[in-house]
């Protein structure tokens, strides 16, 4: 980590301000021979005397000012990566920024990689694994609760769990260490029984972990709507709307739309996937037959379900309610073309009212109806997952979590069987290898330690 590197912090398009962090041994030197004040260099000295201040002053580079930036200077180890490290923020433009950085270059940093800044601050002990992945989840994140769960794991849900996990099995190792060591009559063991349901705690608590970070994964799926109903009931207008621009052809002709149509859009920070569909109809076109057995398995596979109907012409509700009754009961019943509402629809509504059925009118021509309806489904999506107990996991913990689960039942099994300490304890080491996987640190010292401090041996 002797090189000095520098990267452009902000995205690279027009914005009030482009950030550019420069990290390493060579940001003072580098910095103050960068930036100038009223035309005089920023000596060193200066900017170590007013380190993490904001510094009005300007970038010049062989004579020429490139820009009027605000700096702010570091120094190592109380920086984000550990090292002594320089934010310099220019006005965003990405032509400003992609000079800035040549200069830079010339003046000897050489390009970050991606997430090494992050890295050197791992590497400086500045944040765990979980921690430096929580970070660039947080930044990737592609609805609210994925920006809320990775916001837990950055405040430390991950790193608190692995201490959990490998205070209780060090304490466990340690135990079984003093067995190993020394003889029985000096120390004062816990019962076995405390030793098995010691083990059955870490157990227990890997479990849950991985079954309610499953919940979580099945909670980020992008969630699938599907638009189903009669032809020209307004399905694909109803899509347009949603996604706020015309992708489906809108047409007073029935069975304009034949294949499924699949968007994806976000709804109020949920990402979703809509898909508008073939109106159902009898019908002998082979074409558009095959396409109303997709609107089906579309509908099937849908999460969401949005059965429109057209309220500008007479509903036969009985005949209605017995063909679709099965599909009515798991939809919310999209009631279209309001502006235009045929006589006896208020009847009909009460009806399906009467059969619990979830009724919401709109006009997509008026656009009435639209963002109550959008309410709806954001309320229905949050009613589906009580997110408390998510917690998001990373593959590569995941992976984890499942192998410090095996070596626990599989010490807990050896245990059980009356097996010498020296053996189950392999498992254990085992498992506490795995948590300083999670974290990224590997810690042997640690156990004896505990031995020491827990047990009084001999006087
Ligand atoms: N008056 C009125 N007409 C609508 C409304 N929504 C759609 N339409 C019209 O109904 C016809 C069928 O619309 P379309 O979206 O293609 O229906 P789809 O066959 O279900 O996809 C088109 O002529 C639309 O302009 C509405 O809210 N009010
Ligand atoms: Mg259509």
């Amino acid at each position: 980590m002797n090189e000095t590197i520098v990267a452009v912090s902000t995205s690279f398009v027009p914005s009030a301000i482009g950030l550019i962090r420069l990290s390493g041994p060579d940001a003072l030197e580098i910095s103050s021979k960068l930036l100038t004040k009223n035309n005089s260099p920023l000596t060193k000295e200066f900017i170590l005397e007013n380190i993490r201040k904001s510094l009005y002053c300007d970038f010049e580079f062989e004579n020429e000012k490139l820009d009027q930036i605000v700096f702010v200077f570091f120094k190592s180890p109380a920086s984000y990566t550990g090292e002594d490290l320089g934010e310099f923020s220019f006005h965003g433009n990405p032509i400003l920024l992609k000079k800035a950085l040549d200069i830079f270059f010339k003046s000897g940093a050489r390009p970050a990689l991606e997430g090494e800044f992050t890295k050197r601050a791992f590497l400086n002990q500045k944040l765990d694994l979980s921690k430096a992945e929580a970070i660039g989840r947080l930044i990737s994140a592609r609805s609210n609760l994925e920006l809320e769960l990775a916001k837990k794991n950055v405040y430390g849900e991950i790193s608190r769990l692995s201490s959990r996990l490998r205070s209780d099995l060090i304490s466990l190792k340690a135990e079984c260490e003093a067995e190993i060591d020394f003889s029985t009559e000096d120390l004062t063991y816990e019962s076995l029984e405390e030793r098995k349901n010691r083990m059955l705690k870490v157990i227990s608590l890997c479990e849950t972990t991985l079954e309610s970070s499953n919940r979580a994964d099945a909670s980020l799926e992008e969630i699938s709507i599907v638009i189903f109903g009669e032809p020209n009931s307004g399905k694909s207008s109803l899509l347009n709307l949603l996604l706020g621009k015309e992708r489906a052809i809108v047409s007073e002709i029935a069975g304009t739309t034949r294949d499924y149509l699949k968007e994806n859009l976000n709804l109020n920070g949920v990402p979703v996937s809509l898909v508008d569909t073939a109106g159902i109809r009898e019908t002998e076109d082979k074409i558009e037959k095959l396409g109303i057995e997709r609107s089906f398995e579309e509908f099937k596979k849908a999460k969401f379900k949005l059965f429109v109907i057209d309220t500008s012409i007479q509903i036969d509700f009985e005949n209605f309610f017995e063909k679709h009754k099965e599909n009515l009961n798991k939809s919310i019943l999209v009631a279209n073309k309001i502006d235009k509402k045929e006589n006896s629809w208020d009847n009909a509504k009460k009806k399906f009212v009467e059969q619990n059925i979830l009724v919401h009118e709109i006009s997509c021509i008026k656009k009435t109806g639209i963002n109550d309806l959008v309410k709806i489904l954001n309320d229905k999506f949050n009613t589906e997952t009580s997110k408390e107990d998510f917690i998001l996991l990373e593959e590569r913990n995941k992976f984890n979590l499942r192998k410090i689960l095996e070596s626990v039942k599989t010490s807990l099994e050896l245990f059980l069987q009356n097996a010498p300490a020296e053996i189950y304890i392999k498992e254990i080491d085992s498992a506490l290898y795995f948590i300083g996987m999670i974290n990224g640190r590997v810690d042997q010292e640690e156990i004896l330690g505990r031995i020491f401090s827990k047990f009084c041996v001999g006087k």
